[in-house]
């Protein structure tokens, strides 16, 4: 199938900029009404739902945090009463207290429609067997793409996180095609599969990857198709916003952000100011149509550049870079801004090491931070000679130098002996705060 919705997915801009603006506009006239949070915003920013005259307006108002859903737990800030509402979720709280968001049944409407079109622009439809290996319960990822796959006529095997074996034995017995779960928690999967003797590229159907929840790196991608044989895509979205939502195409580059849905802004984190495409700043979303729990101008955090040009599918909706990180993840080593992800990415690249088995441990000694990152070494360079451990060590030290511009300490370990992740990849133990 071309598209799940072409009429909206293929429509010329300029439609879906007066289409975005229609939405907005009401919007804001129901919030002024109806939400005492916004129409209290609306007043400390003097402006009235009448000044709101074009998309860009949306400047009027002021950015909206987490701190304001925690401010207001559990639901104090919903617009939609318990008999309207249908569906709470709890984020797990990665960056702090918990946050609980609230469905209508039109929000969970629109958040299926949205995943459709995504899973849809991955080539996936009926006749697809889709395992979700996501956690499902209060984090958003399982429902979300369990409701959605289902939308397009796949068949879903609800699996999800844990119990890995059964999960690959399913993978066969069921003819999996599809697979939606953390890049990490499919990594571990490949890693059990091994040992079990099944390989994944050839002894199952597997042929596509719905992956997201945390930040991954192109290389993580490459390792990911070759040693699977599959095409793995990038999902992106936050409990906020309803869950992963938001998706690459066929094109692999970048993540169509459904324009009729929300209207994203990139920032720059610290003047504010909002920064032109191409240029990386904060993701800042403002959700277009959501009924029970409606945001406007909310700081995301993570760090990623917009796109406007037209993408060769043919879909005309925006598109966001990969994601490579919240402002929050950002560690500040020796003045030196690092993210997680940047680690991975250099680690991919040697030929040696597992890089997408790495924990990073920073320290503070004295006023200095000092960075040690942990890596795997692969089964087949394992040496009982020194020279070998070290050379490889000395390597992965000019590496990172490199792509980093600050040194770490490096500790080769034993093939499987850091931790595996079945959910998000918990990679950093900060201990210059305690
Ligand atoms: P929590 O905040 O409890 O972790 P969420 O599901 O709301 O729960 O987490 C959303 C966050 O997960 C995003 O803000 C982002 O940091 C991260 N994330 C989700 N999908 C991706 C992705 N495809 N790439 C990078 N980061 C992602
Ligand atoms: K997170
Ligand atoms: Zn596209």
């Amino acid at each position: 199938m071309r598209a799940w919705d072409p009429r909206i997915e293929e429509m010329p801009i300029d439609e879906l900029k007066k289409i975005q603006y229609r939405y907005f506009k009401s919007l804001v006239y129901r919030l002024y009404s109806f939400s005492d949070f916004y129409h209290r915003r609306m007043k400390e920013a003097n402006v009235h739902p009448d000044d709101f005259n074009s998309l860009e307006d949306v400047k009027k108002l002021p950015f909206m945090y987490k701190t304001d859903l925690r401010d207001s737990y559990p639901n104090k800030i919903f617009t939609a009463s318990t008999d309207e509402l249908v569906r709470y979720h709890v984020s797990s709280g990665t960056t702090g207290k918990p946050t609980v968001v609230g469905y209508t049944q039109k929000d969970l409407d629109l958040w299926t429609q949205s995943v459709a079109r995504s899973l849809t622009a991955c080539g996936l439809g009926r006749g697809d067997v889709m395992q979700v290996s996501y956690g499902y319960g209060l984090f958003t990822g399982g429902l979300g793409l369990h409701y959605g796959a289902e939308k397009i006529g796949a068949t879903v095997v609800p699996t999800s996180v844990g119990n890995t074996e059964r999960q690959i034995e399913l993978m066969q017995d069921l003819n999996v095609t599809a697979i939606a779960c953390t890049p990490s928690y499919l990594n571990h999967m490949g890693e059990v599969a091994d040992k079990m003797g099944v390989s994944i590229k050839n002894d199952t159907l597997l042929k596509t990857a719905i992956l997201g929840a945390e930040p991954w790196s192109e290389q993580m991608r490459d390792h990911i198709q070759n040693k699977m044989g599959i095409l793995a895509y990038n999902i992106f979205g936050t409990s906020e916003i309803s869950g992963p939502m938001f998706c690459e195409c066929s094109e692999q580059n970048g993540i169509h952000i459904w324009g009729d849905i929300a209207y994203t802004e990139i920032i720059d984190p610290e003047t504010q100011e909002v920064l032109p495409p191409g240029e990386k700043g904060e993701l800042v979303m403002t959700v277009l149509q959501k009924e029970a729990l409606p945001m406007i101008r909310y700081r995301i955090g993570d760090i990623t550049y917009l796109d406007e040009s037209q993408c060769p599918c043919g879909r005309t909706h925006p598109r966001i870079g990969r994601l490579s990180g919240r402002v929050d993840d950002m560690l500040i080593i020796r003045g030196i801004n690092v993210f997680p992800s940047q680690v991975e990415h250099a680690l991919m690249s040697i030929p040696e090491v597992l890089g997408q088995h790495f924990m990073i441990i920073v320290e503070r000694e004295g006023t200095l931070d000092n960075m040690l990152v942990q890596v795997e070494l692969k089964q087949e360079f394992f040496s009982d000679k020194i020279n070998d451990l070290m050379d490889i060590k000395r390597k992965v030290s000019h590496t990172l130098k490199n792509s980093l511009n600050v040194s770490a300490a490096i500790e080769i370990m034993a093939p499987n002996s850091l931790p595996r992740f079945e959910g998000k990849a918990k990679r950093v133990i900060d201990r210059r705060n305690i």
